[in-house]
Protein backbone atom coordinates (compact mmCIF):
# COMPACT_ATOMS: atom_id res chain seq x y z
CA UNK A 1 0.00 0.00 0.00
CA UNK A 2 2.71 1.99 0.98
CA UNK A 3 4.72 1.58 -1.80
CA UNK A 4 2.02 2.53 -4.27
CA UNK A 5 1.00 5.58 -3.04
CA UNK A 6 5.10 6.81 -3.45
CA UNK A 7 5.22 5.51 -6.88
CA UNK A 8 1.80 8.45 -6.96
CA UNK A 9 3.57 10.56 -5.50
CA UNK A 10 6.82 10.59 -7.59
CA UNK A 11 4.94 10.65 -10.74
CA UNK A 12 3.48 13.66 -9.94
CA UNK A 13 6.54 15.24 -8.91
CA UNK A 14 8.04 14.19 -12.08
CA UNK A 15 4.88 16.16 -14.11
CA UNK A 16 5.26 19.13 -12.56
CA UNK A 17 9.09 19.01 -13.24
CA UNK A 18 8.57 18.65 -16.79
CA UNK A 19 5.73 21.15 -17.14
CA UNK A 20 7.55 23.90 -15.73
CA UNK A 21 10.83 23.00 -17.52
CA UNK A 22 8.24 23.73 -20.71
CA UNK A 23 6.44 26.90 -19.56
CA UNK A 24 10.49 28.20 -19.64
CA UNK A 25 9.64 31.57 -21.93
CA UNK A 26 12.64 34.14 -20.55
CA UNK A 27 9.79 36.77 -18.95
CA UNK A 28 11.69 37.27 -15.76
CA UNK A 29 12.80 40.74 -14.46
CA UNK A 30 16.16 41.93 -15.39
CA UNK A 31 18.32 43.61 -13.09
CA UNK A 32 20.35 46.76 -12.99
CA UNK A 33 23.76 44.85 -13.24
CA UNK A 34 22.29 42.67 -16.82
CA UNK A 35 20.54 46.07 -18.42
CA UNK A 36 23.89 47.84 -17.58
CA UNK A 37 26.32 44.87 -19.45
CA UNK A 38 23.99 44.84 -22.50
CA UNK A 39 25.11 44.51 -25.90
CA UNK A 40 24.79 47.88 -27.92
CA UNK A 41 21.24 47.98 -30.00
CA UNK A 42 23.42 48.29 -33.10
CA UNK A 43 25.31 45.27 -32.53
CA UNK A 44 22.55 43.26 -32.78
CA UNK A 45 20.74 41.13 -35.90
CA UNK A 46 17.21 41.40 -34.90
CA UNK A 47 16.20 39.53 -37.99
CA UNK A 48 12.91 40.08 -39.71
CA UNK A 49 9.21 40.64 -38.99
CA UNK A 50 8.25 36.95 -41.28
CA UNK A 51 6.84 35.29 -38.29
CA UNK A 52 3.60 34.59 -36.77
CA UNK A 53 3.48 36.93 -34.00
CA UNK A 54 5.43 39.22 -35.60
CA UNK A 55 4.33 42.81 -34.36
CA UNK A 56 1.91 41.92 -31.74
CA UNK A 57 3.80 44.09 -28.58
CA UNK A 58 5.62 41.05 -27.00
CA UNK A 59 9.16 39.86 -28.11
CA UNK A 60 8.91 36.21 -29.45
CA UNK A 61 12.87 35.73 -30.08
CA UNK A 62 14.19 33.23 -27.40
CA UNK A 63 17.28 34.79 -27.81
CA UNK A 64 16.08 37.39 -25.79
CA UNK A 65 15.30 37.46 -21.78
CA UNK A 66 12.92 40.00 -19.95
CA UNK A 67 9.25 41.37 -19.17
CA UNK A 68 8.75 42.67 -22.44
CA UNK A 69 8.99 38.68 -23.41
CA UNK A 70 5.80 37.06 -24.74
CA UNK A 71 4.16 34.70 -21.86
CA UNK A 72 3.29 32.21 -24.27
CA UNK A 73 6.28 29.24 -24.96
CA UNK A 74 9.16 30.27 -27.12
CA UNK A 75 9.51 28.10 -30.53
CA UNK A 76 12.47 28.18 -32.45
CA UNK A 77 11.06 29.02 -35.57
CA UNK A 78 10.52 32.68 -34.11
CA UNK A 79 14.23 33.37 -33.61
CA UNK A 80 15.36 36.15 -35.97
CA UNK A 81 11.67 36.25 -37.10
CA UNK A 82 10.19 39.01 -34.72
CA UNK A 83 12.37 41.94 -35.44
CA UNK A 84 9.82 44.92 -34.61
CA UNK A 85 8.92 44.09 -31.25
CA UNK A 86 12.24 42.54 -29.90
CA UNK A 87 14.25 46.19 -31.06
CA UNK A 88 11.56 48.49 -29.67
CA UNK A 89 11.48 46.38 -26.31
CA UNK A 90 15.48 46.24 -26.20
CA UNK A 91 15.43 50.33 -26.76
CA UNK A 92 13.09 50.59 -23.56
CA UNK A 93 14.81 48.29 -21.51
CA UNK A 94 13.23 45.55 -21.26
CA UNK A 95 14.98 43.20 -22.82
CA UNK A 96 18.82 41.41 -22.53
CA UNK A 97 20.08 39.07 -25.40
CA UNK A 98 20.97 35.85 -23.69
CA UNK A 99 22.34 34.39 -27.11
CA UNK A 100 20.27 31.43 -25.84
CA UNK A 101 19.53 29.36 -29.46
CA UNK A 102 17.92 26.62 -29.87
CA UNK A 103 16.26 24.54 -27.02
CA1 LIG B 1 6.10 39.44 -31.28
Amino acid sequence: MGGKFMIRCSAIVLSLIVVSACSDTNRSALSEAELKARADIASIDFGADDGDFANDGECDDSRFRGPAMTSTPLLEEDVLQDASDCQKAYSEGKLVLVEAEGF
